[in-house]
């Protein structure tokens, strides 16, 4: 219930009049910062290889993952996918990992992305 002796207080705002402090008005709206995870074409890994670990890793379609990697393969570089930090070390983590288990030099690497607020 509602106390009747309680003034009603205005709505406060991002900006703390109580006080005549200025905090910051935009509140949790902040994006985080996005990194590309970039795949490097090498002379050695099998194309089919390629293809399986975008499908497996990045969740590309068979048609998206061989497009990906016919792009590598003629470009030297292609991207992977855009992922917050840690999303994108796990991705590079378990490609890395799975390239070595199968004795590929298959590498990629981490590439911050223009998009997010970059403040
Ligand atoms: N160039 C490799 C070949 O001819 C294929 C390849 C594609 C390797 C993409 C790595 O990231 C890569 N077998």
């Amino acid at each position: 219930m509602a106390d009747p002796k309680k003034p009603i207080q205005p709505p406060r705002t991002g900006n703390d009049e109580d006080t005549g402090v200025v905090l910051k008005t935009r509140e949790k709206t902040k994006k985080p910062a996005m990194y590309k995870v970039l795949m490097l074409n090498d002379d050695y890994t099998p194309m089919e290889f390629v293809v399986h670990v975008l499908e497996r890793f990045f969740n590309k379609s068979h048609q998206q993952a061989t497009d990906i990697m016919l792009q590598v393969h003629q470009r030297g570089v292609g991207v992977c996918g855009v992922f917050t930090y840690e999303v994108a070390e796990t991705k590079v983590a378990q490609t890395m990992d799975l390239a070595r288990q199968h004795q590929h030099p298959l590498q990629c690497t981490i590439e911050k992305d223009g998009d997010g607020d970059q403040d």
